[in-house]
């Protein structure tokens, strides 16, 4: 038997020991009529139940390793610690409550070993797949919504399932991985780029021991974790939001400054300082907020050339809602309307603008050029996880090879 195992199981746990004999027996059963050399990670978070004791006398008989978190608590931190110490050329993630069967890991793995996969789930909702009978109508509506949410992420029917698997060469450098909550797949599906999900279908059990440890706080979590993704996916639809946001703003403190001004300046200069006034705030909130990652500085130079972005956006909205109006036969009667498409375009071509030309990436270069060395590793290297002090973690020696 190779001492390197094909496959490591990673698998988060808290407070599950009494599913754990259960699990292991089934897994090794599983893993060794299919003659796939496992190893089996447990990552607990110090659940101060038999769990230590339990994995002791199962790493006797099984290729068993647990790892004891003191230092922090969450399920897709001690998935990522698992997928960190893992040996395997292929991960499969699960839980340990027995809702997954471990009879399907061998089926989890054979897509990836083949090459017809690059991330393949233990799916639900695929034909063949099916949940306990007595799921509460909750958790069901619970899952579709969720899964609804990330479809721009993915169209695997089931990425919440939580049963997973991924070659180990397709994992990137963890420390860039930043979920929170409980969606580690997702976050590996849409960061690791992987392309081909393939969906083998699996029946899901309920838990037979023990409480389910996923609150309403892991939803809400969700959502901020989908929001992160969807800006990684997607970098210039949320900043394209933002831009909108920041040129919203600035059109209120625009009308704000001319009404004030008006009576005092009279119309002319008035205006010109409502105009002058909205282009500063918006310089501003778009250097600070919209393009904060390219690091731009405030600067005479980027000012102006967001003046004249913005004054070649005006020209635009201008010739094109005159343009529409004259030649375009359903315009004519339509002068709100042509503006309307008018300021859109404009919007458009400012925001390439200021993208390319006024905070374009270079500029983030010449930043970071200009730092001391020190100060740009510290930031590019973000730990993941808080140093482990090494009496916190229990890990038992693997035995041998299923
Ligand atoms: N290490 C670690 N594991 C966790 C943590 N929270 C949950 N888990 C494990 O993650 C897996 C999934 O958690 P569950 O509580 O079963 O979540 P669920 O499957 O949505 O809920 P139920 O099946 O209804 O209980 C289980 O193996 C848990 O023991 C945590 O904070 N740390
Ligand atoms: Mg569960």
């Amino acid at each position: 038997m190779n001492s390197t195992p094909d496959l490591t199981v990673v698998v988060p746990t808290y407070q599950e020991a009494e599913n754990l004999p259960e699990l292991v027996t089934r897994l090794f059963a599983a893993v060794s009529s299919a003659q796939v050399a496992t190893e089996l990670i447990i990552v607990d978070d110090n659940s101060g139940d038999a769990t230590v004791e339990i994995c002791e006398e199962l790493s006797r008989t099984f290729p068993l390793r647990l790892i004891t978190r003191t230092d922090e608590r969450g399920l897709a931190t001690a998935v990522m610690r698992g997928l960190e110490e893992a040996c395997g050329r292929y991960i499969v993630v699960m839980d340990a409550d027995l809702s997954h069967p471990p009879m399907s890991v061998p089926a989890l793995m054979a897509p990836l070993e083949s090459g017809a996969a690059d991330f393949v789930i233990g799916s639900r909702y695929v034909h063949g797949g099916s949940v306990a009978e007595d799921w509460s109508l909750w958790r069901f509506v619970n899952s579709k919504v969720a899964t609804f949410l990330a479809v721009g992420l993915t169209t695997a029917k089931d990425p919440m399932a939580g049963f997973f698997a991924i070659r180990r060469s397709s994992l990137v450098d963890l420390s860039t991985l930043n979920p929170c909550g409980y969606k580690i797949g997702l976050e590996l599906m849409v960061r690791c780029g992987c392309k081909t999900v393939v969906e083998v279908p699996i029946h899901f059990a309920d838990r037979k021991h023990g409480e389910s440890k996923l609150n309403l706080r892991e939803q809400w979590l969700y959502i901020q974790h989908l929001t992160r993704l969807y800006a990684f996916r997607y970098p210039d639809v949320l900043r394209f939001a933002k831009f909108a946001a920041v040129g919203v703003s600035g059109l209120v403190v625009d009308l704000m400054t001319f009404r004030a001004s008006l009576p005092g300046l009279g119309l002319a200069a008035a205006r010109a300082l409502g105009i002058g006034t909205a282009m500063t705030w918006n310089y501003e909130w778009n250097r600070r907020v919209t393009f904060a990652g390219t690091g731009e500085q405030r600067s005479v130079g980027s000012y102006l050339r967001f003046c004249t972005a913005c004054l070649s956006g005006a020209v635009l909205s201008w010739t094109t809602s005159l343009g529409l109006m004259n030649v375009v036969d359903a315009f004519q009667q339509r002068p709100v309307a042509a503006a309307l498409v008018g300021t859109c375009v404009a919007a458009v071509v400012n925001y390439a603008l200021c993208r390319i030309w006024v905070f374009s990436e270079r500029s983030q270069e010449t930043v970071e050029s200009t730092l001391p060395e020190a100060i740009v590793a510290e930031s590019a290297i973000l730990p993941f996880e808080a140093p482990v002090q090494p009496d916190d973690q229990v890990v038992l020696p693997a035995r041998k090879a299923a």
